[in-house]
């Protein structure tokens, strides 16, 4: 259900190989109705285009932008530079071999990158690879002048209570090893 129009908040990753963790976030903002625009831009990459960015997101009323990077993770730092919206940063993990198979450094490098800012230009962040938690950090902030926002949340709260607990009965009904079996198989 789609209740507002115009994007709100601004999601951006400094490459395309980002944007299969960077969904994360697009699918709850999507869940609950609140339009996003994505773009890529990279402070290494596209470094003239961080200001221009800026201008966009406050000239276009975005309330947040979600800005995703791995390795030296300097676009949600550099964004945060230029305008006083709030930034959240996610952390990528970055593969370095072409089968996906070894991380560099685990996602610690980005994790960093993003969250030593110095004193005076914060950033948020979330776990690394945890885009969703950023779309849901980004939503708890429009709550604050929305309460159809702060009804979804508080809803989507109670729908994670009740899947833990019908969870937490399955396990204790089958005991560990069936259930461990039948939810890895
Ligand atoms: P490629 O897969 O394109 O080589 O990118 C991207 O976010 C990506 O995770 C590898 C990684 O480089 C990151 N990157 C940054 C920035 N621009 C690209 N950290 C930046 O400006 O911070």
């Amino acid at each position: 259900m789609n209740i507002m129009k115009k994007p709100l908040i601004g999601i951006i990753m400094g490459s395309s190989s980002d944007s299969r963790i960077m969904h994360g976030a697009a699918e709850i903002l999507d869940e609950f109705g609140v339009p996003h625009e994505d773009q890529i831009i990279s402070a290494h990459r596209t470094p003239t285009r961080l200001e221009e960015y800026a201008k966009h997101a406050e000239k276009n009323g975005f309330k947040v932008i979600i800005a995703g990077a791995g390795g030296a993770a300097h676009l949600p730092g550099m964004i945060a530079s230029h305008t006083v919206l709030p930034v959240i940063g996610v952390p990528i993990l970055v593969y370095n071999d072409k089968q996906q198979k070894k991380s560099a450094f685990g996602g610690l490098d980005s994790l960093l990158s993003i969250s030593e800012m110095p004193s005076g230009s914060p950033v948020v962040t979330v776990g690394v690879n945890k885009a969703i938690n950023a779309g849901i950090y980004a939503l708890k902030i429009l709550a604050n002048e929305s309460s159809n926002i702060r009804k979804m949340l508080k809803s989507h709260k109670e729908k994670q209570h009740k899947s833990v607990l019908k969870e937490s009965q399955d396990l204790k009904r089958m005991g560990l090893k069936k259930f461990v079996k039948k939810k890895f198989k």
